[in-house]
Order: structure tokens, then C-alpha cells, then sequence
């Protein structure tokens, strides 16, 4: 595999930061879902697909296996295929199989973590006339990279599955959206996975499973902050929450003060003090109607052209063209 670096600010201080300003602020304290991703955190999140509880992977990945060859015969045969997230690369085989029986094709994972990019090589090295060129990148930096290494008459299929989507702030997935809009020429299609609304019960389960994994996922993100920066968080003094928001059809992950409490976080020269019972925000993840992905869509300068639905665990995964 070859590997294509972007530049940044240096994560460490881009992280101390987002800490500050998530920990310091009046009302809700809040850290970004994103620093849930650390190895052990990704290890984790590995676990909670395997979860009886969450079959929001499951449901993707049947989508994916069924219907590869359908979603290949809307791709026009010269494509390059690049996906935001790859993780494991697991659910892409499919994908690229389906779509490498017209050529060799070249796949653009692109990963904020390197380590990410090597399992997603590892799991799909062996499939005969893909070329894999990994991206170590934040996502829109690294499309825009890919979208300039194209050739004029290539097509571009960008794939963002598992509904990280339903990861961003409301109002941030169309924005970002746009803003893939904007890296990509009219007529290249973009596969999206979505997580759809279901009974309550059923994702309260799947966010706060009976073996801890989500919990321990979620607990994570305040030991990462002890290793990173040099903090002291007593993990045991707060506890994982998983509710659903009716206003904006989100699951929240928050953590919990067990007690009152004050934290040193060093490298961030700030010592936080909790209410017993005050929470930290530290991801939401909306759900959709199949209506909802479609004005989405339209309202990022997208055109919805086909959609999968899996029946057992309802998430869609939904094909757009750039208009
Ligand atoms: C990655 N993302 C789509 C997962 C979700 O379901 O929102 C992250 C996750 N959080 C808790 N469990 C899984």
C-alpha cells in the first residue's frame, strides 16, 4: 500500500484544545465524539459491532453483500473508488469486488490513524486488481487529495458507510455533505449508510449493552485524556448514559458524575469541577427515515438514485449523484 500524508496542526495540541473548550464552558460540558478513537477506543468499537445488541454493522454489511452488484451497475466502468473512514475495510470487499470485474481499480481509504489503514490493507490486499493507496488524512482534506489525483476522465465513488454521518453535531451532516459536494464533479455518486429510527427500547439496548463494552468505549475517552494529557480522572467515579433525544431523533452518550468532584487536567492548565450528577456530552447519533436521507441529499446538491434498505435492523444505505 502506498501512503499519502496531510499535514495539520499537531493533533496532540489540536485535542488539548478541543478539551479546553468542551470542559471549561458554562452548561453542558461537552468533549467531541471524535477523540473516542484511540487504539483501545477503536478496539472497542471493533467489540460493540459484535454486539447482539447493535446490529447496525450487521445490517450494513448484509446490505453491502447483497446488493454490491446492483449498487456496481449504477458506477460508470472507468471509477476510482475512495471511502471516508475505512476502518477495518472489512464491509468494502464487496464493493470493490463487484466493481474490479470491469478492471483494475484503485481504492483511496482514507483514516485520520495509521493503524487503521494498515488493518483495512491487510483485509483486502489479496483481492486480485484493486490497488489500495491509503490516505492518512481527515476526511475532507483527504478527498480533495484524492479528487486531485484523478485523471480528467475518471470517474469518482466515494463511500461513507457504517452512518458515521449520524455522528455530527445537528445541522453539520448536511454542511458536511456540502462540502464533499463541493470536492466532487457533478455526476459522481457517493454511497451513504444511514442508521434509521427504531423502537426506542431497541437502541437504548444497543447503547447500553448488558455486557459494559459501550460503556467501556464511552470511559475510555476520559482514561485517553489521562494518558494524553496528563489528567486524573478516576474512571470508577463516573458512569456511562445512554438517552434518546426526541427533538433531534439522536441517541446521546454522555458520562456521568457519580459524585462531586474536581479533575486536574494538566496539559490543558485547568482543573474542572462536576456537580454530582452532571454529565459530559460525548456523541450523539441521529436516526433517520429513508425521507430523511433524501432531503439530505437534496439539500447538499445531491440527487438520490437508488436506496437499499435492510428489514431486520433498519438502516439504508442510499446512492447519490452529484447534481
Ligand atoms: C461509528 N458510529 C456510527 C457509531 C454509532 O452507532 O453512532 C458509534 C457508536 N457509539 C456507540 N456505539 C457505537
Amino acid at each position: 500500500m502506498t501512503n499519502l500524508t496531510t499535514p495539520g496542526i499537531p493533533a496532540q495540541k489540536q485535542f488539548a484544545d478541543d478539551v479546553r473548550s468542551g470542559l471549561s464552558r458554562g452548561g453542558q460540558k461537552e468533549l467531541p465524539s471524535k477523540y473516542l478513537y484511540d487504539n483501545l477506543g477503536s478496539a472497542l468499537f471493533d467489540a460493540i459491532t459484535l454486539l447482539p445488541e447493535y446490529g447496525l454493522t450487521r445490517a450494513d454489511e448484509r446490505i453491502l453483500q447483497r446488493h454490491a452488484r446492483d449498487i456496481a451497475k449504477f458506477i460508470p466502468h472507468r471509477t476510482m473508488v475512495s471511502e471516508l473512514g475505512s476502518g477495518s475495510g472489512r464491509k468494502t470487499r464487496p464493493i470493490l469486488n463487484a466493481l474490479r470485474t470491469r478492471g483494475p481499480l484503485a481504492y483511496y481509504p482514507i483514516e485520520i490513524s495509521s493503524a487503521a489503514l494498515a488493518s483495512c490493507e491487510m483485509e483486502l490486499r489479496d483481492i486480485e486488481s484493486v490497488s489500495i493507496v491509503g490516505v492518512e488524512s481527515e476526511y475532507l482534506a483527504g478527498l480533495a487529495e484524492v479528487a486531485e489525483r484523478r485523471a480528467a476522465d475518471l470517474h469518482l465513488f466515494v463511500l461513507f458507510l457504517g452512518s458515521t454521518i449520524g455522528n455530527f453535531d445537528a445541522g453539520a451532516d448536511a454542511r458536511f455533505l456540502r462540502e464533499v459536494r463541493q470536492t466532487l464533479r457533478a455526476g459522481d455518486s457517493l454511497l451513504l449508510g444511514t442508521d434509521l429510527i427504531k423502537p426506542r427500547d431497541q437502541l437504548i439496548d444497543a447503547y447500553h449493552d448488558p455486557r459494559g463494552v459501550t460503556a467501556a468505549f464511552n470511559l475510555n475517552l476520559l482514561g485517553r485524556i489521562n494518558r494524553e494529557l496528563d489528567a486524573d480522572f478516576d474512571l470508577r467515579q463516573f458512569e456511562h448514559v445512554a438517552r434518546f433525544n426526541e427533538a433531534t431523533q439522536s441517541v446521546e452518550m454522555h458520562l456521568r458524575a457519580r459524585h462531586e468532584q474536581s479533575v486536574a487536567i494538566r496539559d490543558c492548565g485547568l482543573t474542572v469541577a462536576f456537580a454530582a450528577g452532571e454529565t459530559i456530552w460525548t456523541e450523539s447519533s441521529h436516526k433517520y427515515t429513508p425521507q430523511d436521507v433524501a432531503e439530505l441529499a437534496d439539500a447538499s446538491g445531491f440527487a438520490m438514485q437508488a436506496q437499499w434498505i435492510d428489514e431486520k435492523w433498519p438502516f439504508a444505505n442510499s446512492l447519490l449523484v452529484a447534481a
